[in-house]
């Protein structure tokens, strides 16, 4: 009698150790954690609606050209003043970019940048750019346009104003008015936010006689 409880004991304990060692090891917790439906899954918020969002979207700019063609670059440049290599040139050369730009020198104001077409042409249209990359950042430039026959005697084609020069807007500014015949057109320059003369990359006069 004393045998079998002896068994019956040694038994007992071998069940309970099995089931402490079968749970020590947690094999059913693992088999709850692997098992998908128990996974929780959080989703990212979605970036591409979040990027469309009317805020975040700059409105897309095409550069303006007017009609006809630039005949600023068959004339010859000259300038009140340049700084360091910036010279007259470099506004007609047809390159906006880079720095290929006309620079008058610090704090000479007024400055005049004027373009000899070299012949009497028609023209209706200037625009004057800035470089486009968006290093050159947003600036004001107040000046006229003038224009003459000899180089000497200029008469007012549109009077001093303030224009916006915007990298967000290819930083160019173009302006249009009723035909004239010239041959000399002048820039003249009294202000600009982001240097300390007047600047530009290219001067573009435009005549629909080419
Ligand atoms: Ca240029």
């Amino acid at each position: 009698m004393k045998k079998a409880l002896r068994v019956i004991l040694i038994l007992l304990v071998l069940v309970l150790i099995s089931v402490h060692v079968y749970g020590f090891f947690g094999i059913k917790d693992a088999s709850i954690e692997m098992n998908p439906e128990n996974l929780i899954v959080v989703e990212a918020p979605d970036q591409t609606e979040a990027m469309e969002h009317p805020d975040f979207i700059k409105e897309e700019y095409v550069p303006v050209i007017p009609e006809g063609t630039n005949i600023a670059l068959e004339g010859k440049a000259t300038a009140s003043s340049f700084t360091q290599v910036y010279n007259a040139r470099r506004a007609i050369d047809g390159v906006a970019v880079g720095v290929s730009y006309w620079e008058a020198a610090p704090n000479s104001y007024p400055n005049t940048l004027t373009v000899d077409l070299q012949r009497k042409a028609p023209i209706h249209a200037i625009r004057i750019c800035l470089n486009p990359a968006s290093i050159w950042a947003k600036r004001t430039q107040t000046f006229s346009v003038k224009i003459s026959d000899d180089g000497e005697n200029f008469e007012e084609l549109i009077p001093m104003q303030q224009y916006t020069f915007d990298p967000d807007r290819n930083n160019e500014v173009v302006l249009e008015f009723d035909t004239v015949e010239t041959q000399f057109v002048q820039l003249e320059f009294t202000e600009n936010s982001g240097a300390t003369g007047g600047q530009v990359a290219e001067f573009e006069i435009y005549s629909k006689e080419s």
